[in-house]
């Protein structure tokens, strides 16, 4: 059912804080695409999330591969996130005890919760994990994504491990709002986000196990609600990121259109 709704109506309906921003951020830039930045320096990463912002819901950083991070920069992110209204997800995937995810999440070198909107784990530990993330990130009203299938090949993330994902959402709605996967989670009475990885708009592999689809087949297809592009947007030769990244835009919100008819 959630499939065929708009955004916007998901938005209104929903109860949590973050789904309602992002599902309105959505609406109003015509965008279900976030870009992977995989980049490894302050000043590349800080130019492609301005170039490309205008085009995105959502900036995903891996902060940890900044070869020369600092505080200035999570403040300029911070900035730019305002300047073309985008979230910022900082792909962590904890996978640790509670009482540890919670020291590595508001606390180190990197103090996530202190400016990423959205991050994510493993389920791997239990229950604890999402315990104690959210004893972190709750009263900021950030949100939390459960890795509940990985685009890569031979990914153990499938069947009843898959399905515990989906359980545990449920069971800590109030902080987890969705999914990494390749497809939507949601049921009758439950409304949550999947974003994707391993998109393209050409479907195939790399030489490291990703596996692309295209955006059509994620969102009208297999109801995703976010395409999650890097290499696609920032690593082709001789073509302007902000170039890829409208072309990616347009992909993914002709699909979301296609799919709501
Ligand atoms: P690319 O489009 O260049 O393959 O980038 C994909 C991004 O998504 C990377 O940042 C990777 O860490 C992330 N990712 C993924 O590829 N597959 C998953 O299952 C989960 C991810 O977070």
């Amino acid at each position: 059912a959630f499939k065929a709704q708009t955004y916007g109506e998901r938005a209104q309906a929903h109860h949590h804080t973050l789904v309602r921003t992002l599902f309105g951020i959505m609406e109003e830039k015509k965008t279900n695409l976030s870009l992977a930045a995989d980049i490894n320096t302050k000043a590349e990463l800080l130019e492609i999330a301005d170039k490309v912002g205008p085009y995105i819901c959502v900036l995903k950083t891996h902060i940890d591969v900044i070869a020369d991070f600092d505080q200035d920069l999570v403040d300029r992110l911070v900035a730019l996130s305002k300047k073309h209204n985008f979230l910022i997800f900082e792909d962590r995937k904890f996978a640790d005890i509670g009482n540890t995810v919670k020291l590595q999440y508001g606390g180190g070198v990197y103090k996530i919760a202190s400016w990423a909107h959205i991050t994510n784990c493993h389920i791997i530990p239990g229950e604890g994990i999402i315990s104690g993330l959210k004893e972190v990130g709750k009263p900021l009203d950030r949100g939390l994504l459960l890795l509940a299938e990985m685009s890569s090949k031979g990914s153990l993330a499938v069947g009843s491990y898959t399905d515990k994902n989906v359980e545990l959402a449920k069971k800590h709605k109030d902080f987890v709002f969705g999914f990494i996967g390749s497809r939507t989670f949601s049921d009758e009475e439950h409304d949550f986000v999947t974003m994707t990885p391993g998109v393209n708009l050409v479907s195939g592999n790399d030489s490291l196990g990703q596996q692309f689809r295209t955006p059509e087949h994620i969102i009208c297809e297999n109801g995703s609600d976010i395409i999650i592009v890097g290499r696609g947007i920032y690593a082709q030769e001789g073509v302007q990121p902000e170039e890829l990244a409208e072309k990616y835009r347009k992909a993914g919100w002709d699909a979301y259109l296609k799919r709501i008819q």
